[in-house]
């Protein structure tokens, strides 16, 4: 794996130094994730509330055949402009290829950030059971990663045009657990509520940082979704989302997309048809989990670098 991954400097630093660290997607930082210019602010909001937090992003992404673990400034204005997606299977071929630019997905970033030793990522939302995937079989290869790799993922629930139901079955067959971020109701990404209910509630930092270590103990091999609602006040009007994504996807039907290319078409539909208002709601959840992430790091800092049974 050395020659494949590439560990910025201050990541690596934090890491040996015991100083929190939160992992980040690409995909959503791309034109692929947000519209020009609304992309390039999201990750600067994103980074400045890591940092803020006292921790340190790590921005992930494939470049020149590399898995980069921690964009310097000039990899990241590289990725932003990124078109090729990169999931978790994508990761060997694009290495050994050489790829330029690949903009990795949560399947992909959780893979890398497990590699690197890093614990937390927080994005948007995750992939997950697209309605009518008893058809098409369309499941995000997100959950099946999360499921293999011991990393906990902050997001405000599932994208806005899966099957939330469906995604939340699946999650419990694969054994990721799921924690509501002190709310018992699964998020709906642009609005708060409306998803199933939770059995597990936690209120900090040191609750989630307490279970990851736990199922590290009893040897569960899966990572941990902690779910955070949408900031109050961004939060969107739910009819006025579930009428924009049937909108959204009647659009992108029409141009005849499949497979990984859904995704980033249907968020630009929504985008669209919303005349923009997915934009700041998008970019407000994604600061907001990324200062759930960091508290989440520090907490974990405090337990000692990794060590099974280490009390806080
Ligand atoms: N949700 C968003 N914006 C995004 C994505 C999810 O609101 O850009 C991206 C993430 O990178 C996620 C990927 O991992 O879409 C899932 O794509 P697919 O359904 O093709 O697995
Ligand atoms: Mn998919």
């Amino acid at each position: 794996m050395a020659e494949a991954l590439n560990v910025g400097s201050e990541v690596r630093d934090a890491l040996t130094s015991g100083i929190p660290v939160v992992a980040l997607e690409s995909t959503i930082f791309s034109a692929l994730g947000l519209p020009e210019p609304a992309n390039r602010q999201c990750f600067r909001r994103v980074q400045a509330a890591v940092r803020a937090s006292g921790a340190v992003p790590a921005l992930c992404g494939v470049l020149d055949g590399k898995a980069i673990v921690g964009a310097n400034f000039a990899q990241a204005e590289r990725l932003f402009d990124g078109s090729v997606k990169v999931g978790a299977r994508d990761l060997g071929p694009a290495v050994a290829g050489g790829l330029a630019i690949g903009v990795t997905t949560v399947s992909a970033t959780v893979t890398l950030a497990a590699a690197a030793g890093i614990e937390v990522f927080a994005t948007g939302g995750i992939g997950g059971v697209h309605r009518g995937a008893d058809r098409s079989g369309d499941v995000s290869a997100d959950l099946e990663a999360m499921a293999r790799h011991r990393v906990v993922v902050v997001s405000s629930g599932v994208k806005a045009f899966l099957d939330v139901a469906a995604t939340f079955e699946r999650l419990e067959t694969l054994g990721v657990a799921v924690l509501g971020w002190r709310t018992d109701r699964f998020p709906a990404f642009y609005v708060r509520d409306g998803g199933p209910e939770l059995s597990s509630v936690v209120r900090d930092g040191h609750q989630v940082a307490a279970a990851l270590r736990a199922s590290k103990d009893l040897g569960h091999p899966g990572g941990i979704l902690v779910a955070n609602p949408i900031p109050p006040d961004a939060e969107l009007d739910a009819a006025a989302v579930a009428e924009a994504v049937s909108d959204a996807e009647a659009a992108a039907r029409l141009d005849g997309v499949s497979g990984g290319d859904i995704t980033p078409v249907v968020l630009a539909a929504l985008a669209e048809v919303t005349g923009g208002a997915v934009v700041p709601a998008n970019i407000a959840l994604a600061e907001s989990n990324a200062v759930v992430a960091a508290e989440i790091a520090g907490a974990l800092t405090q337990y000692g670098a990794d060590e099974p049974g280490a009390a806080p």
